[in-house]
């Protein structure tokens, strides 16, 4: 009886079932500083990173799009939107990579994705099928304890939250690869094709927790096509 409750105590703290969110999206329905998803990571020590997702907004000011936070820096690798039209910034183990004159309309799905590698230390971003410029950014490994969170910007670990960068609008099919992403599978992502699961976070088999005011819904990118 005790071994019992003892291996049933151990499952729960242990591990959530990684859930399949394929035709699934995050709405994110209120600006507050609590609302958020936190994503557990396969793996935390990274020489590149790709992180991609799509996502709709009708914000004009700044907010945060994907935060990973370490015990190192709590912007270990963050893509934030800038209030001024059209900057996005990347920033990798606190080094900002600015990127100018992307698209930024309300109210659109965009695909949104971002590659970093340490040898080179350029990161980049695409928007859809297009990439911006390369710039450069940290030049190391990305590791430590990391907190990776959707819908608000952290100060620290899994905190330091401002109302004022949280993401307010729809997130979808969230993935993070341990490598930089060729062009080619940046542009199958971004039409939706075939595309290789991200192997360190992968939306259909996403292990995460909610706080807050997030709302799983039927994804509404595609329309029907999406859903089928
Ligand atoms: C990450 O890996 C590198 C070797 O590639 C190692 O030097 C470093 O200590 C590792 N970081 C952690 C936190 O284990
Ligand atoms: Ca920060």
């Amino acid at each position: 009886m005790q071994m019992l409750w003892i291996a049933s105590m151990l499952f729960t703290a242990c591990c959530a079932v990684p859930q399949d969110l394929s035709v699934k999206m995050f709405t994110f329905p209120v600006e507050s500083n609590v609302a958020r998803v936190r994503l557990l990571p396969s793996g935390n020590n990274f020489t590149s990173v790709t992180v991609c997702l799509r996502f709709l907004t009708d914000l004009t000011r700044a907010y945060s799009l994907f935060s990973m936070a370490s015990t190192a820096n709590n912007n270990e690798f963050l893509i934030f939107k800038t209030p001024n039209k059209g900057r996005f910034d990347v920033v990798t183990r606190g080094k900002f990579s600015r990127f100018n004159g992307l698209p930024d309309d309300p109210n659109t799905w965009y695909s949104i994705c971002s590659t970093w590698d340490s040898n080179s230390g350029l990161a980049q971003v695409w928007i859809n099928r297009n990439p911006s410029t390369r710039k450069v950014g940290f030049k190391g490994n990305l590791d430590g304890e990391l907190s990776i969170v959707l819908g608000q910007e952290q100060d620290a670990v899994d905190g330091g939250f401002d109302a004022a960068q949280s993401f307010v609008g729809m997130i979808t099919d969230v993935h993070m690869w341990d490598y930089a992403l060729s062009a080619c599978e940046i542009q199958r992502f971004a039409s939706d094709l075939n595309f290789t699961p991200g192997d360190v976070i992968n939306w259909r088999a996403l292990d995460f927790n909610i706080v807050g005011d997030v709302v799983i819904e039927d994804s509404q990118i595609n329309g029907c096509f999406h859903n089928q």
